[in-house]
């Protein structure tokens, strides 16, 4: 069902973005869902190039800082992006912050920088399974960067390139590679259940977006830090594969915005299924505003899962949206091919907003 072309391009996004150490073919990437594989790098069609253009501001690099067996087989690896070099914003101005409806009063006004990194593998060499993934924004002595100290994570979107990504396969943005993490600034991290994992190859084939919005008149350094546990499987780590699949009202779209007008709304957005098997595991991304995002089988009937907004939470936010529930109980329901699944994402904003979010990721383990 995957042409050798496609899959072919889709390693090709992070060679144009100048991620020299990504340019090394992905030759033995591991036998892990070899059916989404490729290895060889071609030359970079246009239409990629008219993608990125103007996104990115730049590229920095990465770094392994932390390495520790945990004692049961994992390993846990503390990955640190950056330093990334938020631009400074000329106005310095918050807005100001109150009772809901959902978040502050009046949308942040700050600078965005928005940069692309390779991203070491936590893998060493053989092909392992990601359990779970811990994200922050941090200063270069560890302490943590929020709207408290005039910065934000805008989003981070973890690529892994030796895959084809499920729900844009056939879009533009496919050609990233699959997408299989993403943080936004409340940093859910990623848990897959028990018995479960996410299966990585053994080069480096990841790579990541950063968007950080600074609200303060002097530029920025900081780091997106990733912990990330892994299990390595060099004979059989005992995990079943599971598979990251992408649902966003702003599908295949590079910064995945979408409108949502001052008070309550409803955004809702359908995919028919190209996989069968269980989802495992969901996860939402909401901005400021956002309620609630739900994930139906319109098919069968079933809710998937449901993933909700929290704020107030933690004084480091400034009443900003600090908390996405997750639903990581295993067993969320089945999916056939060719399902129609909804996603349903619930605001109730003070102010209209042109540049929303609204993200699930779900793994799903396929049976067919
Ligand atoms: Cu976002």
């Amino acid at each position: 069902m995957f042409t050798t072309s496609r899959r072919i391009t889709a390693v090709t996004m992070g060679s144009l973005l100048g991620l020299a150490m990504l340019a090394a073919p992905a030759t033995g990437a591991g036998s892990a869902g070899a059916d989404r594989q490729h290895s060889v790098p071609d030359p970079v069609p246009d239409t990629v190039t008219d993608l990125v253009d103007g996104q990115i501001d730049g590229t920095v690099g990465a770094e392994m800082v932390d390495r520790a067996f945990t004692g049961d087989g994992r390993v846990e690896t503390t990955i640190r992006i950056g330093p990334i070099v938020a631009s400074p914003h000329e106005e310095g101005d918050h807005g100001t912050h109150g009772d809901g409806p959902r978040g502050p009063e009046e949308k942040a006004h700050g600078t965005h920088t928005t940069i692309a990194a390779p991203v070491p593998t936590p893998c060493l060499g053989i092909t392992c399974q990601v359990t779970s993934v811990e994200p922050d924004l941090t200063y270069a002595d560890g302490s943590r960067a929020n709207y408290d100290t005039d910065i934000m994570l805008h989003h981070a979107v973890l690529f892994d390139r030796s895959r084809e990504d499920i729900t844009c396969a056939d879009e533009t943005l496919g050609l990233a590679g699959q997408r299989i993490f993403a943080a936004g600034n409340e940093r859910t991290g990623g848990q897959i259940p028990e018995g479960y994992g996410l299966p990585i190859g053994p080069v480096p084939l990841l790579w990541s977006v950063v968007e950080l919005e600074n609200f303060a008149p002097e530029a920025q350094a900081v780091f997106f830090d990733m912990t990330v546990e892994a299990t390595p499987s060099l004979l059989d780590s005992g995990l079943t594969e599971v598979t990251p699949v992408w649902w966003d009202v702003a599908n295949c779209t590079f910064d995945s915005h979408h409108h949502v007008p001052e008070g309550e709304s409803t955004t809702t957005w359908q995919w028919e299924s190209t996989l069968t098997g269980t989802l495992h595991a969901a996860g939402g991304h909401l901005h400021d505003g956002g309620d609630t995002l739900t994930l139906h089988n319109r098919t069968t009937g079933d809710e998937l899962g449901a993933s909700h907004a929290d704020y107030g939470n933690d004084p480091a936010y400034l009443g900003h949206i600090d908390t996405m529930t997750t639903c990581t109980d295993g067993n969320l329901g089945t999916i056939t091919q060719g399902d129609t699944l909804e996603l349903v994402s619930d605001y109730h904003s003070h102010y209209p907003q042109h540049n929303a979010m609204s993200i699930m990721i779900g793994f799903v383990e396929e049976t067919d």
